[in-house]
């Protein structure tokens, strides 16, 4: 066998790379420090007077008042969720700010692509709780959106509603709507390749779409140290050609102020922008889940200090609109709307068991119509109607 070359012989790598040939590369990570992180409410509720948004007072109580329904509708559901009431539930405890401040400056005609963990914002975009209540627990008809909410169904499939969502912005392109797409996604789902794909889709085509990468520590069990070797993950905003900022995802303030500045320039038709909501998952991931296997108690007191509620009612104290009656109060009648909820859910008529075999066809194939006989016939063997 002839070898090309063969007469000229090396003996050993250094021959052919000299110590002495000058690096081409510098390998030291690229300092990330410029990209804007953005508080306005720090954790003691002190303001900074410098940034601190002019929104009326009605509508600080209002905001205020839509994260306190979110946690009372969290706090009702894992209750039921207990009593075996309830079907599998993702708690949103801790992430109220992130949650409501990512959609507090969408209109009606704007579009809202959730994640699982996201009831709070659907709450305020028109979902009613009972609603809620009704796709949680598994009926098909939870799934759609209510008549004139422009929301995706939430999507479970972590990270698989990104590209529709910036197909939904090229499509207001098209129409020359001026309306926008607000979209969120977790650490873990910043992981998937459709993340990429609908970044880099959006950056190019400067569709008028707000990404929200909710930042909160854990992908179930995966720590975002785990998840990724930068750990800034507005970067990716950057790395996409567009502008982006991290976020305290625990500031309310801080959420509304940066979504509301990427909305309107998405509108405007100046494109996309990226924010990374810093926040913490203070409950389970989903109730199928138990954390104290894989995180440490340390962590979890360090972020309750950090309350989003907590934080807001304190500043919202400072400037005269709250009291500690009325703080009983919001959350008295909160809870009280969530057991009314509660209570229509329950009034609701249970789903029949056929129901399953009904929105998979339009004409059901024999096989399945035998299954389906098969099914109904096991059940009424066992007396279920
Ligand atoms: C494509 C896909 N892979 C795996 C899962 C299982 N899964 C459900 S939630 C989750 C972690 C998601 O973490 P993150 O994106 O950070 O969102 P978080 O739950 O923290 O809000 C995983 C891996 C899934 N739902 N979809
Ligand atoms: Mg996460």
């Amino acid at each position: 066998m002839s070898v090309p070359n063969s007469d000229k012989k090396t003996t050993s790598s250094e021959e052919v790379v000299s110590p002495n040939t000058p690096s081409v590369m510098d390998t030291t990570p690229i300092d990330l420090g410029h990209i804007e992180v953005l508080q306005i409410l720090n954790e003691h509720g002190e303001v900074d007077k410098g940034l601190e948004p002019d929104f009326s007072d009605e509508r600080l109580l209002e905001i205020y008042r839509a994260m306190v329904l979110a946690r009372a509708f969290d706090t009702r559901m894992m209750t039921m969720q207990r009593q075996g009431k309830m079907g599998t539930f993702a708690p949103n405890i801790g992430q109220e700010a992130c949650i409501i401040g990512q959609v507090a400056s969408l209109t009606k005609e704007d579009w809202f692509a959730p994640s699982y963990r996201s009831f709070g914002a659907q709450i305020m975009r028109g979902w009613s709780m009972e609603h809620l209540m009704r796709l949680w627990a598994g009926f098909h008809d939870g799934f759609p959106p209510p008549e004139g909410v422009n929301d995706l169904p939430f999507s479970i499939v972590i990270g698989s509603h990104v590209l529709p969502a910036v197909g939904i912005g090229m499509g207001m392109q098209y129409k020359k709507k001026n309306d926008c797409v607000v979209v969120n996604y977790g650490d873990g789902a910043s992981s998937q390749g459709a993340v990429s794909e609908a970044l880099n889709f959006a950056a190019v085509y400067k569709a008028p779409v707000v990404f929200i990468c909710e930042n909160n520590g854990w992908a179930i069990s995966t720590p975002t140290s785990k998840q990724t070797a930068n750990e800034i993950l507005a970067a990716h905003g950057a790395a996409h050609g567009m502008p982006c900022i991290r976020v305290d995802g625990n500031d309310i303030l801080a959420m509304m102020c940066a979504t509301k500045e990427a909305t309107e320039r998405a509108r405007n038709g100046a494109g996309p922008t990226l924010i990374e909501a810093v926040t913490f998952r203070m409950s389970l991931h989903t109730t199928a889940d138990d954390p104290t296997v894989y995180r440490n108690e340390d962590e979890v007191k360090m972020w309750e200090s950090r309350c989003p509620i907590l934080r807001f009612a304190t500043y919202l104290t400072k400037k005269g609109l709250l009291d500690s009656g009325a703080i009983e109060e919001t959350l008295a009648a909160c809870e009280e709307d969530a057991i009314k909820a509660r209570d229509a859910f329950y009034a609701m008529p249970p789903a029949k068991p056929e129901e399953i075999f009904d929105h998979l066809y339009e004409s059901m194939p024999k096989e399945l119509q035998a299954q389906r006989e098969e099914y109904l016939r096991r059940l009424r063997q066992k007396g279920v109607e």
